[in-house]
């Protein structure tokens, strides 16, 4: 064998063990180099948006112990009714044994009405985080006296006639309003900055070594998402004509670089409906608890279209995070699996449904819907 292809077969013997070196023990690396990575890249087929998550957000744990060195004052949110035990300790089993076992936020569960003890027993031998239990102010829950309940009681009347679901429930409306803007402002959760919503009887269907909260600290995220879907419009027929005014009003609230592409596609003429599915977030309590958000769901509380049409929390927040922030600071966690009935979304990564021991169905995600907002999400983000 000649000098040249002695060296040559050195330096590829050299670069072949360091590739595998990385491999082992840098997991953003392998999932860079990974050959399907590679081949959807080749087949274009790698959305705009599934940026791989670094290592430095993996804490190394030994045997599932927990991460102790790197929490953000964050919290899980649990809005339930008694009733509703069952599904709750289902939500809070998987998130244990998915996620939280290794990080150990802790938990606020909150309630209209007192937890009863069947509940809080029941809750806390789930995990040996801190957890809290709070009912919420009247006057943060119940239908304010400004609302004038006639014109509301015709409003319910109408939507049953016209079959929409939640139609003629004042306490859907109630928990909207409640979720739209006052859980970020109840005692128990004024100590936080970060939150993760959670609603019984979901689903996580991988598992998530990854610190989401640190992550959207550190890479200045506000608001974070799952799914993205279509709203029913009969639930909102004025609410577009009410966030015109607000930004006739208020133009200086509008971030540069926001996300109005994806709410609407007449450069905020029209809105088509889009919205993150909020019964998933994870989100920055600051953005709700600052001046723009603020004056915001003032402006639409008063209004009245909780009670008179039947605004849900996720177009609320959604329009919200999508125009007073920029659209680098909404993040797509493509990395977490999760259910809400009916829909799934299941990562598209390959290697992270592999890797995590995913559940679900990539085949079935919702991502592929064509009732869902996702291609707009990534078309917004590729422009
Ligand atoms: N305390 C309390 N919680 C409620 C009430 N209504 C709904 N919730 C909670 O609010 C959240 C959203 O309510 P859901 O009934 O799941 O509403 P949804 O997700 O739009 O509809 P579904 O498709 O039925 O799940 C869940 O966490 C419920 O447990 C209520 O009247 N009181
Ligand atoms: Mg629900």
């Amino acid at each position: 064998m000649n000098m040249t292809l002695r060296y040559i077969l050195v330096v590829f013997g050299a670069v072949i063990t360091i590739h595998y070196i990385l491999s082992f023990t840098h997991t953003e690396y392998r999932r860079a180099t990974s050959l399907s990575h590679l081949t959807s890249h080749l087949a274009g087929a790698t959305p705009a948006d599934v940026t791989p998550i670094p290592d430095r957000y993996y804490p190394h744990f030994a045997n599932d112990t927990l991460a102790v060195d790197h929490r953000a004052n964050a919290t899980f949110v649990i809005l339930a009714r008694n009733s509703d035990i069952d599904g709750t300790v289902r939500s809070v089993r998987e998130i244990e044994d998915r996620f939280n076992k290794r990080f150990r936020y802790p938990y606020v569960f909150l309630n209209e009405e007192p937890f009863s003890d069947d509940f809080k027993t029941r809750i806390s031998v789930l995990s040996s985080a801190k957890m809290e239990f709070g009912t919420i102010p009247k006057e943060h829950w119940y239908q304010p006296s400004f609302v004038d309940e006639g014109k509301a009681e015709a409003g319910r009347n109408s939507m049953v006639e016209q079959g929409i679901i939640y139609g003629d429930s004042v306490s859907y409306r109630n928990m909207c309003r409640f979720n739209s803007g006052f859980f970020f402002k109840h005692p128990l959760m004024e100590r936080y900055r970060w939150y993760w919503r959670i609603e019984p009887d979901v689903h996580f269907h991988c598992d998530i070594r990854f610190d989401p909260f640190a992550y959207m600290e550190e890479n200045n995220k506000v608001y974070a998402f799952t799914i993205a879907m279509y709203e029913f419009e009969k639930t909102i027929p004025t609410l577009w004509a009410h966030v015109k005014e607000f930004i006739k009003l208020y133009p200086g609230y509008l971030a540069p670089n926001n996300a109005m592409g994806f709410l609407s596609e007449t450069g905020g003429d029209t809105y088509n409906l889009c919205h993150f599915w909020s019964n998933f977030e994870i989100a920055d309590m600051s953005f709700w608890r600052g001046e723009a958000y603020t004056k915001f769901f003032e402006y639409l509380d008063q209004k009245g279209g909780f009670y008179y049409e039947r605004w849900g929390d996720a177009p609320i927040h959604s329009i919200a995070a999508a125009l007073f922030a920029s659209s680098s600071q909404i993040q797509f966690f493509d990395q977490i699996g999760y259910e809400h009935n009916p829909y799934t979304h299941c990562p598209r990564d390959d290697h992270t449904w592999k890797e995590e021991r995913c559940t679900c169905d990539p085949k079935r995600s919702f991502d592929y819907d064509g009732y869902s907002c996702m291609s707009k999400w990534d078309r917004l983000l590729q422009n």
